[in-house]
């Protein structure tokens, strides 16, 4: 096994799209790959799972009981801490290089609440692995969306305390002029603060909080480079393939260390 390849992000950013997309291409290289779907309220997913929750627990049920659509998702992910022995003998069975795990879009889940952290380190046990955290191209839109979408990144990078790969998703609905421009500068000290500085959107106090927040997110370092993907562009999945295999070859400089913050 090299390692896992967790994929998180914002509502609708296109995960499941990119688990697909991500599998059919490393399988395309050589590799072998499994896919875990972890989202218990997903409908349809653009790929077939090797391994699926929703064999394990059902929204269903905990509707069932009185919970409506969003508390009973947070309870079928907690619930999901009693089956991970069986999730991963099940994904052994495979012996995949690669396990490819597609996350629920709701991302309190691994941002703020402690179980879906709990449950990937269940599976996960010590095997290397990677976050790819997407940011729907919705974001870029507007300076204050993008620091929001950014801290949202920090959040789960803290959460998990796995190495990152931060992406901007559907890439190919921005303008050139963002993708030439904006993204690739993200990086830069100051940029941030510069788009805010452009933006008419905000002013008083929300936008001097927007600063504070852009500051800390650039001293922090937590962010680095931004990629962008698209399932319409294949050689963003190649890239995106390849800067996950470089981290999961990477080896001890990249063990899981802290999946819980504790
Ligand atoms: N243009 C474009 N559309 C995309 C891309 N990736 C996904 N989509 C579309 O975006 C919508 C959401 O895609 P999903 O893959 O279901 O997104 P998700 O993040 O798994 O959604 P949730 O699990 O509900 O949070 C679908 O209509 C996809 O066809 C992309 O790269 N480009
Ligand atoms: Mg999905």
């Amino acid at each position: 096994m090299i390692g896992y390849i967790i994929v998180t992000g914002t509502a609708g950013a296109g995960k499941s799209s990119l688990v697909g997309a991500l599998s059919e291409k490393l399988t395309s290289l050589g590799a072998s790959v499994a896919t875990l779907n972890l989202d218990p309220a997903a409908e349809k997913l653009p790929y077939d799972p090797s391994v699926d929750a929703r064999e394990y627990v059902s929204i269903a049920e905990f509707m069932d009981k009185g919970l409506g659509p969003n508390g009973a998702l947070v309870a079928a992910v907690d619930s999901l801490i009693n089956h991970v022995v069986d999730i991963r003998e099940e994904l052994d069975y495979y012996a995949p290089d690669y396990i490819i795990v597609d996350t629920p879009g709701q991302l309190e889940l691994f941002a703020y609440r402690i179980g879906g952290p709990l449950v990937l380190k269940g599976i996960l046990g010590d095997s290397n692995a990677v976050n790819v955290f997407l940011i729907d191209s919705i974001f870029v839109d507007n300076a204050i969306s993008l620091v929001s979408a950014l801290l949202l990144a920090s959040s789960v990078a803290v959460r998990l305390g796995l190495p990152q790969v931060n992406a901007v998703s559907k890439a190919d609905m921005l303008l050139p002029e963002v993708r030439e421009e904006v993204i690739p500068r993200l990086g830069e000290p100051g940029f941030l603060e510069f788009l805010l500085e452009k933006d008419r959107t905000y002013e008083g106090a929300g936008k001097i909080l927007a600063e504070e927040l852009a500051r800390a997110i650039e001293t922090t370092g937590f962010i680095g480079e931004i990629l962008q993907t698209s399932v319409l562009e294949p050689e963003s999945i190649s890239l995106l393939a390849a800067k996950t295999q470089q981290i999961l070859a990477g080896g001890d400089d990249y063990k899981i260390y802290d999946i819980t913050g504790q």
